[in-house]
């Protein structure tokens, strides 16, 4: 038997080995820069929920600046970080995962992306505000044809069905700083603690970048957890409840959780591409057949959020919203 000498840590649960090892060689990679992008992404959104994206124009010294950033706020005494929270739910957080009782062997920066990124927190150095502000500008730009090329690969019109949910001026856009100290008592025992516990997103896709540290795992549909392997000249992109809503149920949202390990700090950046509050989260007209009936009752992102914050990390969210 494991036993962890921080008996603060009792309530972390600890993560079994996924399938593969540590490397899973099956994680779909769509080059976006080439023309078949869309069927590509339609096909890995289809079978995984999840793909690597590559080619997609962001230079790595803008994904590393701003890593370099929050690994320099992470490394302040912890009196200084819990000026900035407790993350109620935004804010710097520390083990504690929402409001209702999740834990992990994590600590983070939860912020909402405003329209005017500069001021989307007073708690933070301007050097990592700068460099904060710059990433979110290039990571919607690139969202944004990510979700073009999606509704391509969909054969559905307007090419901005998709994307115009994830980029309106009162679109619900939150950015996450994540880090995972490495917990050395699980060295050589070939364990890892739950870094972030097994859930699904809420929104329509999410944006991660992480630095070269495993810990990333994603569930496949027969139930089974692989790890991803870390890339950080890449993005990996999630689809989210309402991107598996908006699709009929053709998209799979997908579960994923990160465990962290003994060695090596685990540092990432998620950008979750939330729709505005009032916006209605219905299957796309567009790729209903006729007579098609849709699988999910009626709802808008506002009330789909509210009972998402109520939920624990690891519930099927979506499942009081299917017929
Ligand atoms: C999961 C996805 C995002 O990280 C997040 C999380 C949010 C939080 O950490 O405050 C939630 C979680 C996430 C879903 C259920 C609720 C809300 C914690 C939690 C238990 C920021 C989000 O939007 O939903």
């Amino acid at each position: 038997m494991v036993v962890l000498a921080n008996p603060a840590l009792h309530s972390i649960p600890l993560v079994g080995s996924p399938k593969h090892g540590a490397r899973f060689p099956g994680i779909p990679v769509v080059d976006l820069s080439r023309p078949g992008a869309g069927e590509a992404i339609v096909r890995a959104c289809e079978d995984l929920g999840f793909f690597k994206l590559v080619n997609h124009g962001i230079p790595v010294e803008l994904m590393r600046r701003l890593e370099a950033e929050a690994v320099k706020f992470f490394s302040l005494p912890q009196v200084e970080k819990e000026k900035s929270g407790p993350a109620n739910p935004f804010g710097y957080g520390d083990k504690r995962i929402g409001v209702n009782g999740d834990v992990g062997w994590l600590e983070y920066l939860l912020f909402v992306v405003t329209s005017d990124p500069l001021s989307c927190t007073s708690m933070t150095a301007c050097s990592f505000r700068s460099a904060l502000s710059e990433y979110l500008v290039a990571v919607r730009k690139m969202a944004s044809d990510v979700l073009r090329s999606m509704a391509e690969g969909l054969k559905i019109e307007p090419r901005d069905a998709l994307s115009k949910l994830a980029m309106d001026e009162h679109s619900d856009g939150i950015i996450r700083l994540n880090h995972y100290p490495p917990y050395p008592q699980l060295r050589g025992l070939n364990r890892s603690l739950t870094g972030f516990g097994e859930h699904t997103d809420p929104q329509i896709i999410s944006v991660l970048r992480s630095n070269d540290s495993s810990g990333l795992q994603i569930s496949l549909e027969d139930g089974s957890w692989v790890s991803v392997p870390p890339d950080q000249a890449s993005f990996f992109i999630n689809v989210g409840d309402c991107l598996q809503v908006l699709t009929n149920g053709r998209f799979r949202s997908v579960r994923h959780r990160v465990a962290a390990n003994g060695v090596k700090p685990r540092v990432s950046m998620i950008y979750f591409f939330g729709p505005p509050p009032a916006q209605r989260i219905a299957p796309l007209p567009q790729l209903m057949g006729e007579g098609k009936q849709s699988k999910y009752k009626e709802f808008t992102w506002g009330e789909y959020k509210k009972a998402a914050y109520r939920s624990r990390l690891g519930d099927n969210r979506l499942v009081q919203f299917e017929k």
